[in-house]
């Protein structure tokens, strides 16, 4: 197909970029500067914090809103294997380590099979409300996939979102084609401005059939991902920008990338931490280039987040992932099983279950509202983080042996807010423990002050109290926010009775070894 076009046909059209950030800027708690657009709500903004245009779009979208990733799924389907650059932190081998875990798709789908496989898990978790394509390459170096494949998911299942994931090479020739079938939300992974650190993340790129390399091929990149940017937010698109933070590489470059994506209409910029072993055979993984550590990570975050929305719930999902965002369901739903499923596509029966889901959602956020008033005239200048186990719906609901990850939650006098997430080892493997594994369960949430969980036996508990971590069972199945904000308002007191002191923690270990071949 051929719908590449002219940039400068967007330039005419400058009102539609300004009326965006202007709505993004004027939504409630977000400061603004000027006509740069600033909004720092943060990604758990809700209703109310935003136009309702806006929320409509991101209300049941599990990456675009923190509230909604509790209770809201999103499924992949593995359709563009080629890729058009290369990136140093991805073996060719394996998933886009832009969007995906690395890890090998366990298969690759047609277009056709792909509306086949969405139907059937609509069917059968009627909260999925998002379909992306994200690889295992580049999407938009196999447009005819691609396309083909949202234009059978949208006449099939109208009331799912598509979405979709590029490097941004390929971008500018396909804005019209992303905008001719409805696809509201877009990511462009941007790692850099500077093609002199571009060269350093890239060796090369396929362009205008020839492989280029170094800065030239960087420059190329950059160029093509900011007008990128530019054209989908002129077109009213929603834009989220992932970079991968590679320490002492593009570290401190981010929070320049962070100006350029916001100052083109960026709605949430999420930065995720380099995954690099030797293992996954990637050229960062071979030459021991570190990702960075909890805390440094956070810093990052921390010091992006006045300029705009900042990401911090993503899971680095693999390109065929199925389910929560944490979850990982896709083994349900291979082709194989596919073909043997009563497939019954209810579109009534899908909104009478999110009509309970949301439900559920205004009963937390009406608890979380409530406890926080407790808190009012509370001004105390520490924070604590702490670690809560969770299977979803924004419940402390997992039990400490069964959790493969933690959510991370920073309490101040301002409430709780959700920072992060901690993948883990299983410590409880068929109810026996495994001291390896809770030793790094532990490093995982070393910078935590408290753990809170719907149950946990005596060893690890006693590990834990030893670690300095406190294990909280007495809010089993209650909502994790109205829960944390309690906890908070009673630490606070024993601190100022002198009852306990307060403590800072040390920093957090990221899980490298988050590399499971599928198939091995
Ligand atoms: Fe998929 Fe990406 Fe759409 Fe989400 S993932 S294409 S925006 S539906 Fe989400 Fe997964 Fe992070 Fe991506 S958690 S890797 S940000
Ligand atoms: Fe790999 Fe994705 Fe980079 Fe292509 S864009 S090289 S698939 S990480």
């Amino acid at each position: 197909m051929d719908d590449s076009h002219s940039f400068d046909a967007y330039q005419s059209e400058p009102a539609a970029l300004d009326d965006i950030m202007q709505k993004i800027a004027e939504h409630k708690g977000c400061g603004t500067t000027g006509g740069s657009g600033k909004a720092s709500c943060g990604s758990g903004a809700g209703e109310g914090d935003m136009p309702a245009d806006i929320w409509e779009k991101v209300k049941n979208h599990p990456c675009y809103s923190e509230e909604a990733h509790h209770h809201y799924a999103r499924m992949h389907v593995a359709v563009a294997p080629a890729c058009n650059i290369q990136c140093n932190y991805c073996n060719r081998k394996y998933d886009c380590a832009n969007e995906s875990r690395p890890g090998v798709v366990s298969e690759k789908l047609t277009p056709e099979q792909a509306a086949k496989k969405v139907l059937a898990v609509a069917s059968a978790i009627p909260q999925m409300t998002v379909l992306g394509i994200a690889g295992p390459g580049d999407p938009l170096a196999n447009p005819g996939k691609t396309f083909r494949t949202f234009e059978l998911i949208s006449e099939a299942a109208p009331d799912i979102k598509l979405c979709l994931s590029t490097n941004g090479l390929a971008l500018p020739d396909h804005v019209e084609t992303i905008k001719r079938f409805n696809v509201d939300h877009v990511t462009i992974t941007i790692n850099m401005t500077d093609p002199d650190i571009g060269a350093e993340i890239y060796p090369w790129v396929f362009w205008k059939h020839k492989r280029v390399t170094g800065k030239e091929a960087a420059k190329i990149l950059t160029d093509r991902q900011l007008q990128g940017l530019e054209m989908l937010t002129a077109n009213g698109i929603l834009c989220k920008v992932n970079s991968v933070m590679i320490p002492g590489i593009n570290d401190d470059h981010l929070v320049t990338v962070n100006r350029e994506v916001k100052s083109r209409g960026a709605f949430l910029h999420n930065i995720m931490p380099l995954i690099s072993a030797p293992e996954h055979g990637t050229v960062f993984g071979l030459n021991g280039q570190r990702g960075p550590s909890a805390q440094e990570l956070k810093a990052l975050q921390d010091s992006c987040e006045g300029e705009m929305n900042m990401m911090r719930h993503c899971r680095q999902c693999r390109a065929d992932a199925v389910g929560l965002l944490g979850e990982d369901r896709s083994a349900e739903f291979t082709t194989d099983k596919i073909m043997e499923m009563d497939v019954n596509y209810d579109l009534t029966a899908r909104q009478a279950y999110q009509e309970k889901v949301e439900e559920e959602r205004l009963a937390k956020v009406a608890a979380r509202n409530a406890e926080l008033e407790t808190l009012a005239g509370e001004n105390a200048d520490l924070s604590i983080l702490v670690a809560v186990a969770t299977k979803g719906s924004g419940r402390i609901n997992e039990h400490f042996g069964h959790a493969t990850e933690f959510q991370i939650y920073e309490l101040s006098s301002a409430g709780a807010k959700f920072v992060g997430h901690r993948r883990v080892d299983l410590y409880c493997q068929g109810g026996y423990g495994e001291e390896d594994a809770l030793e790094t369960v532990i490093r995982a949430i070393n910078d935590c002050t408290a753990v809170f969980v719907a149950k946990i036996g005596h060893c690890p508990k006693d590990d834990l109290i030893k670690a300095g971590i406190d294990p909280v069972d007495q809010y089993a199945y209650e909502f994790i926010e109205q829960s944390a904000i309690a906890y908070f308002k009673d630490y606070l007191a024993k601190v100022k009775s002198g009852e306990i002191a307060h403590v800072t923690r040390g920093d957090a270990d990221i899980r490298q070894g988050a590399f499971v071949p599928v198939n091995a």
